[in-house]
C-alpha cells in the first residue's frame, strides 16, 4: 500500500551534483545558484536529524590544572572573561558549541580580581563550581557565589564579576551563544561598574508558592529571581524524593516564580537527584543536553559513550538519543545539574519525546 507517509521515495537516490556538467555548475555558481536535489538528504535526512553532536564529556580533575595555568599566564585585564570553553569535536572545536544551541566554559576569578560589566544578547547562566568569595552583580543585585548555586544573566542585564575572597573561584557558563551567533544577533555593550540596588531577588521571590504583588499598576519584572542557591534546590530534591519514595525522575526546574515558566527563553535548566544505587533511563527527546555534576558520581550512558563523571566533571548528549543515568554510589545521592534546548525546541514546535518511531508533532502544543 502506498501512502504520502509511507510511499518510500525518500530512499530513491537522488542526482549527484558530479552527475550535472561542469560548465552548468559553473553557470549556476557565479550566479549565487544552487541545485538542491544533491544536498536534500543532507539537509532533511529520513525520521531523524543528523546530529554534528558528539557526546563528549569534560573532566573538572583534567582541565583544573590548564584554567590555574590560564590564570597564571593572563591577567583578567587582558581576558575580561578567563574562560576555557568546553568544546564539542563533532562541531569543530572553533565553533565553541558544546550542542547546537549550547555554548559551556569554565571561568576562573582569582582573588582581588574583576571582571567589568557588560551586557549582552545571549542569554547566561552560572553553576558555581568552587570556592568562596566572589560575587556576581546582576542589575544592580549582588548575588553571592556559593558551590551549586545558580546564577541568571539573561540577555540585556548588565553583570559583572568580583572577588573578595582568598582562594580562586570556578564556575560553568551555560549561555546560549551559538545559537545567538547563528542568528547574526550576538553583540555586547561595555559599562562601568554597577551600583549595588537595594532589596534582593532571593529575599523577594525566594519562597515557593507565593510572590510579591506588585502595584497595580505595575508588573511582575521581567526575571524576579536571579539566584538560586544551591541549598534550597537540593532541600527541594530530598523533599520530593522523601515524598514518593517511588518516584523514579525525582528532578526540578529552575522556574520564574512569577510565571512558573522556564527561568529562561531559550535554554532550560533542571538538577536531578539520583538516589543511592539508582539507575534511570530517559527516553529519547529532541532537545540536545548537557550534565554538570554537582555532587557524588554518575554514570551516564548515550549512544556508545559511557562516561563516569566525578563531582564537576560535565558531559554532553545530542537530542533525539535515550540515555540511561546511574548513581555510582550505593549509599550516597548524586545530584545534577542539567541544561537542555527544551524551551526553544518548544516555542518552534518541534519539541517531541521518543519511544520508538519518529513523533513529528503538528500544531503549536507541544508536549
Ligand atoms: C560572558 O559575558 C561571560 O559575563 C562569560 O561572565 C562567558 C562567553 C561568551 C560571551 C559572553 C560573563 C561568555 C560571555
Amino acid at each position: 500500500m502506498s501512502s504520502p507517509e509511507n510511499s518510500g521515495h525518500a530512499d530513491v537516490t537522488l542526482g549527484r551534483l558530479e552527475d550535472l556538467p561542469a560548465p552548468y555548475r559553473a553557470e549556476l555558481g557565479a550566479l549565487n545558484l544552487v541545485p538542491l536535489w544533491p544536498s536534500l538528504r543532507a539537509v532533511l535526512p529520513p525520521g531523524k536529524p543528523a546530529a554534528r553532536t558528539m557526546a563528549t564529556a569534560w573532566s573538572y580533575e583534567a582541565l583544573r590544572p590548564l584554567l590555574m595555568q590560564a590564570g597564571a599566564l593572563t591577567p583578567i585585564e587582558k581576558a575580561e572573561r578567563r574562560v576555557l570553553v568546553l568544546a564539542n569535536p563533532g562541531h569543530g572545536l572553533e565553533k565553541m558549541q558544546a550542542t547546537p544551541a549550547i555554548y559551556l566554559g569554565m571561568q576562573l576569578l582569582l582573588p582581588g580580581e574583576w571582571a567589568p560589566s557588560h551586557r549582552h544578547t545571549p542569554n547566561a547562566v552560572r553553576m558555581v563550581v568552587e570556592g568562596v568569595g566572589a560575587w556576581t552583580n546582576v542589575d544592580g543585585q549582588k548575588c553571592v557565589m556559593e558551590r551549586g548555586d545558580l546564577i541568571l544573566t539573561p540577555t540585556g542585564l548588565w553583570h559583572e564579576h568580583g572577588h573578595d575572597g582568598t582562594e580562586p573561584v570556578v564556575w560553568l557558563d551555560v549561555l546560549d551563544l551559538p545559537l545567538m551567533y547563528y542568528m547574526e544577533a550576538s553583540y555586547h555593550i561595555n559599562g562601568t561598574r554597577q551600583a549595588v540596588k537595594s532589596g534582593r531577588s532571593e529575599q523577594r521571590y525566594g519562597q515557593g508558592g507565593v510572590v510579591p504583588t506588585p502595584a497595580y499598576d505595575q508588573r511582575q519584572p521581567d526575571y524576579p529571581l536571579l539566584r538560586y542557591p544551591w541549598k534550597d534546590v537540593k532541600a527541594a530534591l530530598e523533599r520530593l524524593a522523601a515524598d514518593d519514595p517511588a518516584l523514579q525522575q525525582v528532578q526540578v526546574s529552575y522556574v520564574n516564580p512569577a510565571t512558573g515558566q522556564d527561568a529562561e527563553n531559550v535554554l532550560g535548566f533542571h538538577a536531578l537527584m539520583l538516589r543511592p544505587g539508582q539507575t534511570l533511563q530517559l527516553p529519547a527527546r529532541s532537545p540536545a543536553m548537557v550534565f554538570h555534576q554537582i555532587e557524588g558520581a554518575a554514570e551516564v550512558r548515550v549512544l556508545d559513550a559511557v562516561f563516569a563523571l566525578a563531582q564537576a566533571d560535565t558531559c554532553c548528549a545530542p537530542g533525539y538519543s535515550e540515555l540511561v543515568l546511574r548513581n555510582l554510589s550505593s549509599t550516597e545521592a548524586a545530584f545534577l545539574f542539567i541544561a537542555d534546548e527544551s524551551p526553544l525546541h518548544r516555542k518552534l514546535g518541534v519539541y517531541e519525546v521518543r519511544d520508538g518511531a519518529a513523533k513529528m508533532p503538528v500544531g503549536p502544543r507541544p508536549v
